[in-house]
């Protein structure tokens, strides 16, 4: 008699730290990317305020950034029916497998995490074990869930490998425990730069005005922000070295129309760099039109949120428990029943 047998959906997780107003940034290396997993993919994606607070946050803040986090989430596309969308600090294995894991990882491998001393420039007064641990409950995060791939922007494939090297190094000394994972970097828009700074990366966190793009600006701003962007002194538009305010609009453009270099440079032959910056400013004012609309609705009920988080903190800790049960058998804690 023949079997048949439903091949087992693989897991991804990825999350984003509700430490500041949503950047583009984050939207095109992550959120804007997920959607495409939710019919294959087992996806758990998490709001990581556990993570924002290794850099101080105000309480009310933070609290406002978790309800907004989870609303861009839905507004950006995700379906909460068919992902499990939820809140870090709402499942406590998250925080007991990074004990465990702390015991597992080298001090000298979280001393090359370059975030770390990024981090710890740029917090020079603030350099907290949690920032320094960070990357541990990353790999906490993500072996959790048994996760297959990890959907994030390139400045998170350094943390992406040492959750690998502390999986396989845990595997090797208990048998097999955790699926070790592997990074889905975005083929355009996995590293988007400051418009301020081109040579720096776009961030939430970043105190210039003009250096972020955020998801819910208002078409007057984005617009602004996208004229200021700082460029060069050429004026034809083409990817090349040294052109990194270009460059960077270059990317933006295609991720969000799909359109090669070489297409762009085409559609934008002899017209100079100002007429390219305003398309590039309405294109990302057009797309990001109604996630907003979509954001400020859900905004408007939080009662809806809250489910939300709720049923997806219930079925995130039941798989999270299972894994961490595992983990603790394995390294010979006792589980009386
Ligand atoms: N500039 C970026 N280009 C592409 N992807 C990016 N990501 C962040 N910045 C860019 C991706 O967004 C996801 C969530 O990031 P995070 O909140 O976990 O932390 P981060 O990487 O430190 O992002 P920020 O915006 O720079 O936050 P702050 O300022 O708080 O440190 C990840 O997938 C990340 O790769």
């Amino acid at each position: 008699m023949e079997t048949s047998t439903t091949p087992q959906r693989k897991t991804i997780f990825s999350g984003v730290q509700p430490s500041g107003m949503l950047t583009i940034g984050n939207y095109l290396g992550s959120i804007k990317n997920w959607k495409a997993f939710e019919e294959t993919y087992d996806c758990l994606y998490c709001v990581v305020d556990l993570h924002a607070i290794t850099v101080r946050q105000d309480p009310a803040m933070l609290r406002r950034r978790t309800y907004e986090t989870l609303a861009l989430y839905i507004a950006s596309g995700l379906d909460p029916e068919k992902n499990t969308l939820f809140v870090q600090s709402h499942v406590p294995a998250h925080a007991e497998l990074s004990w465990v894991l702390n015991c597992y990882t080298m001090f000298g491998e979280l001393s090359r995490m370059t975030q770390f001393k990024d981090k710890s420039r740029k917090y020079a007064s603030n350099i907290n074990a949690g920032l320094f641990t960070y990357p541990v409950l990353m790999a906490s995060d993500i072996l959790l869930y048994q996760t297959d791939l990890v959907p994030v922007g390139i400045d998170q494939m350094q943390h992406i490998e040492l959750s690998r090297d502390i999986a396989g190094r845990f595997n090797q000394i208990y048998g097999d425990t955790f699926t070790v994972p592997e990074g889905f970097i975005p083929k355009a828009g996995a590293k988007i730069m400051s418009l301020a700074e081109p040579e720096k990366k776009m961030s939430k966190s970043d105190t210039n005005g003009n250096a972020s793009v955020y998801i819910l600006d208002s078409r007057d701003d984005i617009l602004r922000k996208f004229k200021r962007a700082v460029t060069d002194s050429d004026t034809v538009v083409c990817r090349a070295e040294g052109k990194d305010g270009i460059n960077n609009l270059m990317t933006i453009y295609s991720a969000f129309t799909g359109k090669s270099d070489a297409e762009i440079e085409k559609e934008f032959e002899g017209l100079g760099y100002g007429h390219f910056k305003i398309a590039v400013g309405e294109t990302v004012a057009d797309a990001l039109a109604p996630v907003r609309s979509e954001f400020d609705r859900l905004m408007a009920d939080k009662a809806y949120l809250e489910t939300v988080m709720k049923n997806g903190s219930a079925k995130a800790a039941y798989l999270a428990r299972k894994t961490l049960s595992k983990v603790y058998r394995k390294i010979g804690f006792t589980q009386p029943k």
